[in-house]
Parts: structure tokens; sequence; C-alpha cells
């Protein structure tokens, strides 16, 4: 997954902000990319390779001179910064270089446009709106031969920008975004604390606030997470298991890992209703599916 765009578009602090637990504001003292950087994030069980090209000018330079750095893209992530109108067409020109990079090396990577920086933090709202027919206009006309969409999209929007980079990310499958949807509202309607994540602690799906750092859920319930998946291998030496604790005051918590993919932590504080029970099975059952699924796509 390649990120791309001008010096300061908000490269680094996308990646930052869904991958590497920084809030919004951390990234305010961030220095500009030298050359590129790569990095490895864990997702259902693959290894993620994301790239984030340092945009200024000299490097872009030298990338269009040394043009394999972009090779093997998957996912092209071109990102434009809402707040810098008048660098709208410059940016144009480094992505139609790109275009042109990839038509000559015959790949078509998936593009993923992102319009960013889509919030008023130091920045009017009205001339916001304006920047973004102006970006509609100049950009979504570029990436029509390609498999291509857009967004709009914010560091300050973290749970948003960690769905984006999820729906991304599972759209490499086919037929995973269903059973995530259908996931989404069977949580609405059970009367427990659910997190649904991959077991490396990549959060899928919750209906808890506060339990995730973009698509990183928190440090006690990660180690928790790791640890039982531990005891799953090198004890049970079973693909599947389940774990419960409780206290005396009826807390619950209650761990499911399917196939060493999938983790769905429930946390109940009183016993459940029948309906919801109902619903919880139906939910499991559901993500034992799903991890089949995400198993036999990586067979493939
Ligand atoms: N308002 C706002 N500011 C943002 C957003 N994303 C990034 N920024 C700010 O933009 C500035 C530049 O961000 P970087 O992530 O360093 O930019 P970059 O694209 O990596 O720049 P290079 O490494 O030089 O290519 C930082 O001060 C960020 O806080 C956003 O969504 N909204
Ligand atoms: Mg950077």
């Amino acid at each position: 997954m390649s990120l791309v765009g001008l010096s300061g578009c908000g490269k680094t602090s996308i990646y930052s902000v869904a991958f590497a637990e920084k809030t919004p504001e951390d990234t305010k003292s961030l220095s500009p990319t030298i050359l590129y950087e790569t990095r490895r994030h864990p997702f259902l069980g693959l290894q993620v390779g994301i790239f984030d090209f340092g945009g200024q000018e000299q490097y872009r330079k030298e990338y269009m001179e040394k043009p394999e750095v972009f090779r093997g893209t998957d996912i092209l992530i071109p990102i434009v910064d809402l707040h810098d109108p008048k660098n709208f067409e410059q940016a144009k020109e480094y992505f139609k270089g790109l275009l042109d990079i990839y038509r000559k090396s015959n790949e078509k990577p998936k593009i993923f446009l992102f319009l960013h920086k889509y919030d008023t933090e130091d920045y009017q709202k009205e001339l916001l709106d304006t920047n973004v027919n102006k970006a509609k206009e100049i950009f979504l006309n570029l990436f029509k031969d390609y498999d291509f969409d857009y967004r709009l999209t914010s560091i300050y929007l973290q749970d948003e920008l960690a769905k984006t980079f999820r729906d991304l990310l599972i759209s490499s499958y086919a037929d995973l975004k269903a059973h995530v949807e259908k996931a989404e509202s069977q949580l609405e309607e059970i009367k427990a604390k659910i997190i649904i994540s991959d077991v490396s602690g990549n959060v899928i799906v919750h209906n808890v606030q506060g339990v995730s750092s973009g698509l990183a859920l928190r440090g006690d319930l990660r180690d928790f997470i790791n640890a039982c998946n531990t005891v799953r291998e090198n004890i049970f030496m079973s693909d599947s298991s389940i774990f419960q604790g409780k206290n005396d005051e009826g807390k619950e918590i209650e761990l499911h890992i399917f196939k060493y993919i999938i983790s769905v932590l429930v946390m109940k504080s009183e016993e459940l209703d029948r309906d919801s029970q109902d619903k919880l099975n139906t939910l499991l059952s559901d993500m034992k599916l799903f991890a089949d699924l995400i198993i036999s796509a990586h067979t493939e």
C-alpha cells in the first residue's frame, strides 16, 4: 500500500493515527519524511506493507528517475491536502507522473484517493466546502481508467479513518465485506459490550466507545488476547478456543478465538437476556465462518 502526495499533505500523520496509536495532536510535531519509509502491519493474518513516500520536491524528482520504488503496489493512496488549494494542480501533475509509471510497467493498482484534512482545525469552514468542490473537479476524472474510489478523510476523525483502512484492506477479500456489515448491525442489538478484532489487535467492529486508537485495540485488552492466543497455540494446540473470566459481582469477560485469526471479546455486567444471547450466538457462528473465509482466501 503506497501513500503518495505533496509534502505536508498528511501522509505520515495518516499512518501514525490509523496504525501507530498516535493522537491527531501528536502529528503536529512530525518532520517531513526523508525519502520514503516502509512499515509492516499485520492485518487478518497477512503482513501489509505500507510505503510512506516523502513528498518534498527533491524526493519526487528522485522517484521519477527511479520508478522501481513504486513497483508492486497493490493499493495506491494519493492524498490531497484540502487546506492547500493553490497546490491542487501540482498534486495533479505528480499523480499523472505516477500513473505514467504504472502504465509503463503494466501495473494497475487499485486507487483510493483521500481528499484529506476534511476538518476545520486551523481552517475556515466556508473555504473547506469550496475546496472540496474544486478538488473533486480536478481529481475525480484523473483515475477513471482504474479501479477507483475516494473518501473525505481527516486525522481528527480517527475512528472513520480506521474504518476507511479496514474497508480498504478487507476489500481485497471477496465476500468479507458483507460479513462485516452484518456484524455491525448485529452488534447494535446485543446488550453486551463486544469487540471483534484480529488476534494482532486490529479492531474490525465494536460497540464500545474508547477501546481503540485508530485500528489498534487498547493495550490491556490486546495483551489479554495475545496471552490467550499463546495458550491456544501452545497448550490447547487447536486453531479455535474459548476463554472466560468473571468476578463475584457478576462481571464477565469471554474471549472466542476462531481459526487463529479472529477474536470476539464479549463483556457483560449481568446475565444476557434470551434475545441478546440468541443474537450473540448467531454473531459467533457468523464470525467462525468469517475466519474460515479468510483462511481459504489466504490459501488461494
Ligand atoms: N487539520 C489537519 N491537519 C492535518 C491532518 N493530517 C495531517 N495534518 C497536519 O499536516 C502536517 C503535515 O503532516 P505530515 O504527515 O508530516 O505530512 P507528510 O505528507 O508526511 O509530509 P512529507 O513527509 O514532507 O511528505 C502536520 O502538522 C499534521 O498535523 C488532518 O487531517 N487535518
Ligand atoms: Mg511524511
